[in-house]
């Protein structure tokens, strides 16, 4: 495979292809085969599955504890368009030789911000985009969303749009413009937000309210300048209930469509689900999933996976193949995502030091999706699970149940229908059964 940039930094890497699940090449897709058809749709159009720029390019490793462990061959340059260059060389090569159609970026992911005035920033990031279009056009990747970073600079300590400061609202504002330019110009399908700092450490300061309803007035101009640019894509929050605020308003999925609704941006705006987002929330993946399709928001999903232990945002590679076979049941269920893809939110090991492992991370991440998705759907066509859950809502699919379904009913007739009934027969909820169709499928 011919690669396509100036530099070559993953040379002992070719094209990552599927040889299935007997294969023992560690860089070889077993279950992700792109263009097989599942329930109606190839493997690729069902997941759609991006890198995420700030992860595979930009993690060094520094944790708290100690800086990065990661010398990336394209990080050399103290230049920052030359810089800029090399790593988008690295992330097309990177994206290509994968076989994924997308990638995800902030701003400050693609170009370094440094010290720069916020004109010289807008300078670099347009000169990134038309680097990052040239490199789109020849390779055919494209680009599944962008963001901002509106936590990560200092200014943003107190927030971004929830920031108790106009001037620094109006900071962030200017930098979602830009942000929104590049995305646009580079026809990037939806565009996201991540509330990290959109939150409080303590409410004895905070306005909850004017907080709140800052961020709406903030997003409603975002949609309508987008809008006036021709932007046609859809916008995602992406919930997440804290780190690095002690609270985040977008605490998780339920809680932010709430907020959509009551900021009038249902129209345009959906949900970005990850799976250490939810778990952090102390809900399943799943969970979060099912909330977003029952509201018709399932967007997008950001895949990763935390640690069960320690409960924190660890950021690893989806591996657990039960977790995604349940998540893919909703997934299959909903009829996918509207809009968006798989974006692997995900970050190798600190001391994962080898390039290699970003290839090994990547495929055992899109090899566990495309085994959950081929689980889920065994699991709706070949088992009886499909009729044990119709059963259980057998009394709303006919007579006096559907009445009630269909709103023909009142209170006077619920009394009626108990007294004649007297007390209702137990059934059992079998979940058991449901949990060992699910595990005869995997
Ligand atoms: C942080 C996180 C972000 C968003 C984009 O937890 O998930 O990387 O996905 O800002
Ligand atoms: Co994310």
């Amino acid at each position: 495979m011919a690669h396509i940039g100036d530099k070559e930094y993953f040379k002992q890497i070719g094209e990552i292809k599927f040889e299935g699940k007997d294969s023992d090449n560690p860089l070889a897709f077993k279950f992700y085969n792109p263009d097989q058809m599942v329930a109606g749709k190839t493997m690729r159009d069902h997941f759609k599955f991006a890198m995420a720029y700030w992860h595979t390019l930009c993690g060094t490793g520094g944790d708290p504890f100690g800086p990065g462990t990661k010398a990336f061959p394209w990080a050399t340059s103290v230049d920052p368009i030359q810089a800029a260059r090399d790593k988008a060389d690295a992330a097309f090569e990177f994206v290509t030789k994968m076989g994924f159609d997308y990638y995800c970026f902030h701003d400050v992911d693609i170009v370094d911000e440094g010290d720069s005035s916020l004109a010289e920033f807008e300078n670099r990031v347009q000169q990134t985009a038309s680097y990052l279009k040239e490199k789109m056009t020849a390779s055919g990747v494209k680009l599944l969303w962008g963001t901002a970073n509106l936590f990560s600079n200092p200014r943003y300590m107190n927030g971004a749009a929830s920031n108790p400061n106009f001037d620094v609202l109006a900071r962030a504002g200017a930098q979602v413009k830009i942000a929104l330019d590049a995305t646009i110009a580079l026809n990037g399908e939806n565009y996201v937000f991540w509330g990290g700092r959109e939150g409080y450490m303590s409410l004895l300061n905070t306005n909850m309210k004017l907080e709140q309803d800052n961020i709406g007035r903030f997003m409603r101009m975002a949609r309508d300048y987008a809008r006036s640019q021709g932007f046609k894509g859809t916008f995602f929050i992406e919930p997440k209930p804290m780190e690095p605020s002690k609270h985040q308003y977008d605490f998780d999925a339920a809680t932010s469509i709430n907020f959509i609704r009551e900021q009038g941006l249902e129209k345009d705006f959906k949900l970005n689900i990850e799976v250490n987002h939810a778990t952090l929330a102390q809900h399943t993946f799943q969970h979060e999933l099912q909330v977003s399709a029952d509201a018709g928001m399932l967007g997008s999903i950001d895949a990763n996976r935390g640690d069960y232990q320690n409960g924190w945002d660890t950021d690893q590679f989806p591996n657990n193949i039960l977790e995604t076979a349940e998540a893919m049941l909703v997934f299959l269920k909903a009829g996918g995502l509207q809009g968006g893809g798989v974006n692997f939110d995900a970050k190798t090991r600190r001391n994962s030091t080898d390039l290699e492992d970003l290839f090994y991370a990547h495929i055992g991440g899109a090899d566990t999706f495309a085994r959950g998705l081929l689980i889920a759907d065994s699991v709706i066509n070949t088992s009886n699970y499909e009729d044990l859950l119709g059963e259980r809502y057998a009394s709303f699919a006919a007579g006096i149940g559907a009445d009630y379904v269909a709103g023909k009913l009142n209170l006077g007739d619920l009394y009626n229908h108990a007294q004649n009934n007297g007390e209702p027969r137990q059934i059992s909820g079998r979940q058991e059964l449901y949990e060992n169709i699910l595990n005869q499928h995997i």
